[in-house]
């Protein structure tokens, strides 16, 4: 039998916890290695493991796959949280590309410049109640099921309550207008995967405070303005 995937990355969410969250729902363990300092990754890239030089990084099935995208595409397949024909699959991306935009500006937002933050902020939540949330809510309103597609839980549903719980982060209440996620929410983390993955002492990683934030910077060796022209 194969052994457990093994995921490579810092220890942090970043582009990997999206990763962290369906294999949690898909109730599979992982194992994984999780480099603290700029020298860890260096040795790292020399293993000559990476396609691209960079992670996230997923060893599975024989396989060392890259792209956050096309890992996260591989798992939901795998794990058949991915539609059950061309057009759930079709639906899916939709929802989830969405889902991703608005998680790549919360993702980016401590890069901002301080006098920038407010600003940034208040676009990110703007986003999330009058472009984002309000999709899903109809969706889940119209169909009047338990899941964005229908009865089967998918990928969408699992990047769908990670997100929720993000922007949470940023502003406590913020789904006071969206009774249908909210709904959503309390149902899907109930799921047993889901429900051990919030649980204290989990695999899921925490918000990154200021600190946590300059070492992470160190590790990938990042550079600021490169960062704020993805923010835009
Ligand atoms: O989605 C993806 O996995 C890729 N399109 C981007 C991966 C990426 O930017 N990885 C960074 C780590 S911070 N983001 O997750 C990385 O490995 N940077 C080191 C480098 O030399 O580019």
């Amino acid at each position: 039998m194969a052994g457990k995937p093994k995921l490579y990355y810092f220890n942090g969410r970043g582009r990997m916890e999206s990763v962290r969250w369906l294999l949690a729902a898909a109730d599979v363990e992982y194992e994984e290695e999780l480099f603290e300092t700029a020298e860890d990754f260096e040795n790292f890239v020399k293993r000559g493991k990476l396609m691209y030089q960079q992670v996230p990084m997923v060893e599975m099935d024989g396989m060392y796959l890259v792209q956050s995208r096309a890992i996260l595409k591989y798992i939901a397949t795998k794990y058949n949280l991915y539609g059950k024909d061309l057009k759930e699959k079709a639906l899916i991306d939709m929802y989830v590309e969405g889902m991703r935009d608005l998680n790549d500006m919360i993702m980016l937002y401590p890069f901002s410049l301080p006098e920038e933050k407010q600003k940034n902020m208040d676009y990110i939540l703007e986003r999330a109640t009058e472009r984002f949330f309000p999709v899903y809510e109809k969706a889940l309103k119209d169909h009047g099921k338990n899941y964005l597609i229908g009865n089967q839980l998918s990928w969408a549903d699992v990047q769908l309550i990670e997100v929720i719980l993000m922007v949470e982060e940023l502003k406590p209440g913020i789904l006071s207008a969206f009774p249908k996620l909210q709904e959503f929410k309390a149902k899907v983390s109930k799921l047993p995967g889901i429900q051990k993955f919030l649980q204290p002492g989990s695999q899921r990683k925490m918000k990154l405070d200021g600190e946590e934030m300059e070492a992470v910077k160190k590790v990938f060796k990042i550079d600021k303005n490169l960062i704020l022209k993805h923010m835009s």
